[in-house]
């Protein structure tokens, strides 16, 4: 079997622009997020495409124990995963911390922290039996520096940020690599899930500047993951131009 890449939340943004960046460079792939029609559909289009193997499988990265029985339970070939790209996460809302919703706190933390935590538990031991392998894990801008009214998102990034530190240590030994990508703002469904379906709002989030595509994301993903073993990109933050962090962004 060819190399394997194992993508979170691929059915949109980030994740499905790098199921189909590492296709095209002969990747197989293992594509995971909730919408099942979506997965199939990708899934249908890249083998149709690409002399590649797809396996989609729908999941919420919440759930433990889908996690577990779902994701754990994958045929062994499928096992010899060489990277796995923890990239399935959202914002939702944007308030002070009295006037947010806790419903909002509990599916951010529960998703961008514990969720690529679930999912590692069940994919490290895969990586160190084979003593290789690379995490690509999707901190944010701001993992790195908080803005107003994003305080539960900022800190959610924030453990993804320590999160990856402490991976990185743990799994030295099997010289496993693992990279925290931090992007900016960038033109996917991020900001219509943040904003709960309201385009204007989101809309506004990238007026005035030429934010960061999806497949930009996905390009950087994949030179991280093309280095030479004994290269690591560790930590790597990358905006727009007219972005110069998560606060400072200039407009036109
Ligand atoms: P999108 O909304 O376009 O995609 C998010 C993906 O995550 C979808 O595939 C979605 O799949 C999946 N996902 C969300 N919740 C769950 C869940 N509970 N279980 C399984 N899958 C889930 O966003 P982006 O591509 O922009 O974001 C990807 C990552 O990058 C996120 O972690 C985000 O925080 C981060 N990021 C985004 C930035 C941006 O400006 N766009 C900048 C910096 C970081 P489905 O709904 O099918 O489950
Ligand atoms: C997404 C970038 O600044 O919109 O992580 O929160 S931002």
């Amino acid at each position: 079997m060819m190399a394997i890449v194992l993508i979170t939340g691929a059915t949109a943004g980030f994740g499905e622009a790098c199921a189909k960046k590492f296709a095209e460079n002969g990747y197989n792939l293992i594509i995971t997020g909730r919408r099942q029609e979506r997965l199939s559909q990708l899934q249908q289009e890249l083998e149709k495409q690409y002399e590649i193997k797809v396996l989609p499988l729908s999941f919420d990265v919440r759930d433990e124990q889908a996690v577990s029985s779902i994701l754990g339970g994958i045929p062994e070939e499928w096992k010899a995963v060489d990277i796995l790209i923890n990239n399935a996460g959202l914002a939702l809302g944007l308030s002070t911390i009295d006037e947010s919703a806790l419903s909002d706190w509990d599916t951010m933390l529960d998703t961008n922290v514990k969720g690529l935590l679930y999912v590692s538990r069940v994919v490290m031991p895969w990586l160190k039996a084979r003593s290789k392998g690379h995490i690509i894990n999707l901190g944010s801008t701001a993992a790195k520096a908080v803005y107003a009214k994003g305080a539960v998102y900022c800190a959610s990034k924030a453990a993804v940020d320590s999160i990856s530190q402490g991976m990185r240590i743990d799994l030295l030994p099997y010289h496993i690599k693992v990279t925290a990508i931090h992007p900016g703002a960038a033109e996917t469904e991020f900001s219509m899930v943040r904003f709960k379906g309201d385009s204007s709002q989101a809309d506004n989030v990238y007026k005035g500047i030429k934010a960061l595509s999806a497949e930009d994301v996905a390009d950087t993903i994949y030179y991280c993951a093309s280095l030479p073993a004994h290269v690591c990109i560790n930590d790597l933050v990358i905006t727009c131009t007219q972005q110069a962090n998560a606060y400072y962004t200039y407009r036109e």
